[in-house]
């Protein structure tokens, strides 16, 4: 068990190196511990700031907009995150991991998985079927497809009057997926207790292999050898107010936003605050950012030291 997703990919890291199999499949050399459990006793410590990682928060936010605009969309998420185009067939749509589109669909039955197992919980509390599936048993699983779900399930459970998370993965790469699963899946679990007026509780995660790749060996010895920050703690979600934040988002990728829209949107902070690095994230990576001052809009902005 650990406080926060720092110390669990910190203690993983450690334990891959040291105690790893060698093992390679698709060509790829790993190391990989099978089956890996861990817990999170704070799912609102999301954000990795393992000093050597230098992971990206605002492409993590732009993953959970994809996510929860429910989109399979190619392009929207190389936006924030390239390496997708690897793992799409037609280079339009991704197939297998578009986890928001599984989740939040409504398909014939006007009924999303989200909705059924808000349902299931909301009629009797402690039910042990509030379970999404993610991975397609039916669909085609060889070596040639690009993206096979590495997410097999999620499962709600309402125990000590909190909201736990019971995360399945098949395959887990420790250095690359496992932060971005982490925030998604545990934003998940937060959304989950909001819906249902509670408070989070623990995060559990199971994955079939994790593994490291060889190519990130050096980068994991360097995070175990740096001195570390504190995790950073997420504030808690004080209202769903999804549908503007993904017409803000919309707006912010697609070049439409000003800065005098963005110092004065009619939004609660914490919607705002992620809002702000978004924003942040698209001017940085068009080189609309200048020393001249325009990131005024960052000024009281608690996330401004990750980006
Ligand atoms: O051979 P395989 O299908 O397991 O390769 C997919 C790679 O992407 C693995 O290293 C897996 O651990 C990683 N991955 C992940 O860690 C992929 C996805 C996408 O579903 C994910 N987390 N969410």
């Amino acid at each position: 068990r650990f406080d926060s997703i720092n110390d669990a990919q910190l203690y993983l890291l450690k334990d891959l190196l040291e105690n790893g199999t060698d093992v390679k499949t698709r060509g790829l050399i790993t190391k990989e511990i099978t089956p890996f459990f861990f817990a999170v006793t704070n799912p609102r410590k999301r954000i990795t700031t393992l000093n050597g990682r230098n992971w990206n928060f605002a492409a993590a936010l732009g993953e959970l907009s994809w996510h929860l605009a429910v989109s399979n969309d190619l392009e929207f998420i190389t936006s924030y995150l390239s390496g997708w185009k690897y793992y799409s067939a037609d280079q339009k749509i991704i197939t297998g991991s578009c986890y928001g589109k599984k989740i939040f669909n409504k398909g014939p039955s006007r009924k999303s998985q989200w909705d059924k197992v808000t349902a299931v919980l909301k009629n009797d509390h402690q039910s042990r079927r509030a379970v999404i599936g993610l991975f397609d048993t039916s669909g085609d699983i060889d070596e040639t497809i690009p993206d096979v779900s590495c997410t097999i399930s999620l499962q709600f459970l309402v125990r000590n009057n909190c909201v736990d998370i019971i995360v399945n993965m098949r395959s887990n790469d420790a250095i690359w997926g496992l932060p971005f699963d982490f925030f998604f899946f545990s934003y998940l679990q937060e959304l989950m207790a909001f819906e249902l007026s509670l408070d989070v509780g623990i995060y559990h995660h199971m994955a079939g292999s994790m593994h490291i790749y060889e190519r990130h060996y050096d980068m994991a010895e360097q995070i175990i050898g740096n001195v570390q920050h504190e995790a950073f703690e997420m504030p808690p979600v004080r209202t769903d107010e999804t549908e503007f934040f993904l017409r803000t988002e919309r707006k912010i990728r697609s070049g439409k936003m000003t800065f005098a829209e963005i110092e004065h949107l009619q939004i609660d902070n914490y919607w705002k605050e992620l809002l702000e690095i978004l924003f942040h994230y698209y001017l940085k990576k068009n080189h609309f950012v200048t020393n001249s001052g325009n990131l005024d809009f960052l000024k009281h902005n608690p996330y401004q030291e990750l980006v």
